[in-house]
């Protein structure tokens, strides 16, 4: 592989293959390379931002010194219930739930609510490649992306993943399910964060 190959490689530390795909289309020329995280310690922190700074700094240690290294924390922040499943979102309805099961529990817990709103966010945080100088491993780029919406009554739409079949954006009629991938790729919390990190690896 040429230099400038490998100066443009992001190793994603995620198990997560729906927000793999997503990052790899966000990321349009960059290559980005999985990390294999099934020995990574258990997601603990209390806030997005200490679960994508965990991942990040866990994927350094096994990221080659010429990649770029992204850790990434997501979730959905549902005001009615004080912010749940926020941090917990992949693991609402249990540590082995499908995504259909979170979204379920959600559904349960907002049964007969009126207040449905919510947001998606997406943080990230991303170490530049050891080659880059002798501190650079030390360094964390940080962007998140906030997407706005309500809880749907029931899911619907055959795009996405996890809770996209129960949110609507604000200014939509539809859930991010149905709105397609198109949509998501332009407009999404992650898309949002995605376009800051471009820019900011850029000037950096
Ligand atoms: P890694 O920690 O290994 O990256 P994970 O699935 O545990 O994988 P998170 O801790 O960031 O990832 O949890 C993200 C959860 O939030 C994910 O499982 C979904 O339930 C939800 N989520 C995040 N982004 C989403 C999106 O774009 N659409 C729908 N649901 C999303």
């Amino acid at each position: 592989m040429s230099d400038i190959q490998c100066a443009r490689t992001i190793a994603l530390a995620s198990g997560n293959s729906n927000k793999a795909r997503e990052w790899e289309v966000l990321l349009g020329e960059w290559n980005v390379r999985t990390l294999d995280m099934s020995s990574a310690p258990p997601e603990i922190g209390e806030t997005f931002w200490e679960n994508a700074i965990a991942k990040a700094r866990y994927g350094v240690g096994i990221a080659n010194a010429d990649e770029w290294v992204l850790g990434e924390d997501s979730g959905l922040v549902v005001s009615s219930l004080n912010g749940l499943p926020g941090v917990r979102s992949a693991r609402y309805a249990g540590a082995r739930a499908s995504d259909l099961q979170n979204s379920v529990r959600l559904l349960e817990e907002l049964r007969g609510e009126k207040n449905r709103s919510g947001y998606f966010q997406c943080v990230a945080a991303c170490i530049p490649p050891r080659t880059k100088g002798a501190r650079a491993r030390s360094v964390e780029l940080r962007v998140e992306g906030v997407l706005k919406g309500k809880i749907a009554d029931s899911p619907y739409g055959n795009y996405g993943f996890g809770y996209d079949p129960i949110f609507v954006p604000d200014g939509e009629t539809l859930t991010m399910a149905a709105l397609g991938l198109e949509w998501k790729g332009s407009n999404s919390h992650r898309a949002i964060a995605a376009r800051s990190l471009l820019s900011l690896i850029d000037r950096w």
